[in-house]
């Protein structure tokens, strides 16, 4: 029986909160329509309309190999793959359903292959699950419109047995961390309304998984969404709370705190242009600086970001995605002393970009170059040993208008002159 105890907590978290940045990556059959994770459901198609992607699916450039040395590449210290989206195909071999990848032309078992090359590449593996499931005939339709899925005459809710349902769920669950080796995520999505915890089974599901997978971290959705903290910052965290909070697509304003002011190990998760799984029309992808500002936004935060990459049919990430990583990658390379292990400092945060700390190390993140010196307020001269330009080693001439504080070391991670500032956004009043 798993109960919380704070100290295996805190070192269960240890890699986590060291490794910062992570990638996300959400891949099926929604890949070959090209309109997103959710067009099933937004388009109404029946199982036969939506079945004949599951008839043509065969990535043949399917390579997990590539996407690890892409992630790892770009500073990346885990990676985080659906096993299963709402739609409810399954990337992996599962004994409890035919809706899966090994039914397809494509007849390999993904995640095997997925988790092997990631652990090759000696990063931490993780697994997307979700407690949705559009396929499964004991899965509620929601004819009552208690949930976007599509209300569909064909589709009547009479007949469906819940209890099945979740016996399905943990059944998967437990294929998923019994089957594929160490799991170091298992990543579940989503709750809502009366769906969240003990409707999924919650606590006897996470002390299945915890048996199974001691270290195994857990995301906080099988009490909420997106945009919920649950109980992890209540004080008082339920069996199902979670190892961490996962805000989506923001960046909280101040970090996450619970009740009593402690700081929270929390995880933003981005995608690059508008959508987690393929979409062809969506050719808007944020600049690489701007991703890269908000990684040290959330490290500045205390916080990790999980930044998604959604590949296409053939299993290729997107040229505009690898461009990206590419260009995070060469930044990490020389600056990444001031993301990873780093965390929230104490000073008070500069109008000029953000402040990330570990120890007695100031990491000055210089988003807008200043004129003149960088006023680094909450610091007396007398009391630093050195700065410096971490990309080049390079001293950095130490300005006179500082006042006390005993930080002895200061090094910047510099965003290089004059980063390109993301496109403004039209703000339409
Ligand atoms: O509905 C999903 C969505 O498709 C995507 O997987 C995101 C990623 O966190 N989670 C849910 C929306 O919150």
């Amino acid at each position: 029986m798993y109960s919380f105890n704070k100290e295996d907590y805190m070192k269960r978290m240890e890699w986590y909160t060291q490794a910062r940045f992570g990638m996300f990556l959400h891949w099926g059959l929604y890949s070959i329509p090209a309109r997103g994770e959710w067009m099933r459901s937004f388009e109404k198609l029946t199982d036969e309309e939506y079945g004949k992607y599951f008839e043509e699916f065969n990535p043949v450039d399917y390579d997990p190999k590539k996407w690890a040395k892409l992630a790892k590449k770009a500073g990346m210290k885990y990676m985080v793959l659906t096993a299963k989206h709402h739609d409810g195909f399954c990337l992996f071999d599962s004994g409890y359903t035919d809706f899966k990848a090994t039914n397809t032309k494509c007849g390999r078992d993904l995640i095997k292959e997925y988790v092997e090359a990631v652990r090759a590449e000696g990063l931490k593996v993780g697994l997307y699950y979700s407690l949705l499931d559009w396929h499964h005939e004991d899965y509620p339709h929601f004819s009552d419109g208690a949930h976007p899925m599509y209300q569909n005459p064909a589709y009547p809710d009479e007949g469906r047995v819940w209890e099945r349902y979740v016996e399905y769920l943990h059944n998967q669950v437990r294929e998923l961390c019994t089957n594929y080796g160490k799991i170091d995520i298992l990543w579940f999505d989503y709750s809502f309304g009366e769906y969240s915890g003990e409707k999924w089974g919650a606590t006897r599901l996470v002390n299945m998984v915890r048996q199974l997978q001691p270290g195994v971290i857990i995301d906080n959705r099988l009490e909420v969404s997106g945009s919920g903290l649950g109980s992890l910052a209540s004080g008082n965290p339920l069996p199902y709370h979670g190892d961490f909070v996962s805000p989506e697509q923001i960046i909280p304003q101040e970090g996450i705190r619970d009740i009593n002011g402690n700081p929270l190990i929390w995880e933003a998760c981005f995608t690059m242009n508008d959508s987690w799984g393929y979409n062809l029309k969506d050719k808007y992808f944020k600049p690489a600086p701007m991703l890269i500002r908000k990684l040290v936004e959330c490290v500045s935060k205390g916080g990790n970001m999980l930044l998604n990459v959604g590949p296409d049919a053939r299993g290729n990430f997107p040229e505009e995605s690898v461009s990206r990583l590419k260009e995070i990658g060469k930044w990490m390379e020389k600056n990444g002393e001031s993301i990873y292990g780093c965390g929230m400092s104490d000073m008070p945060r500069p109008d000029f970009g953000r402040i990330t700390q570990k120890g007695n190390k100031l990491y000055y993140h210089i988003f807008d170059n200043t004129i003149g010196p960088v006023p680094l307020i909450g610091i007396e001269k007398k009391d630093v040993k050195k700065i410096r330009l971490i990309s080049a080693g390079a001293e950095v001439p130490i300005a006179d208008n500082w006042v006390s504080k005993n930080y002895p070391e200061i090094t910047f991670a510099d965003l290089g002159k004059n980063p390109i500032l993301p496109d403004p956004v039209d703000t339409v009043l």
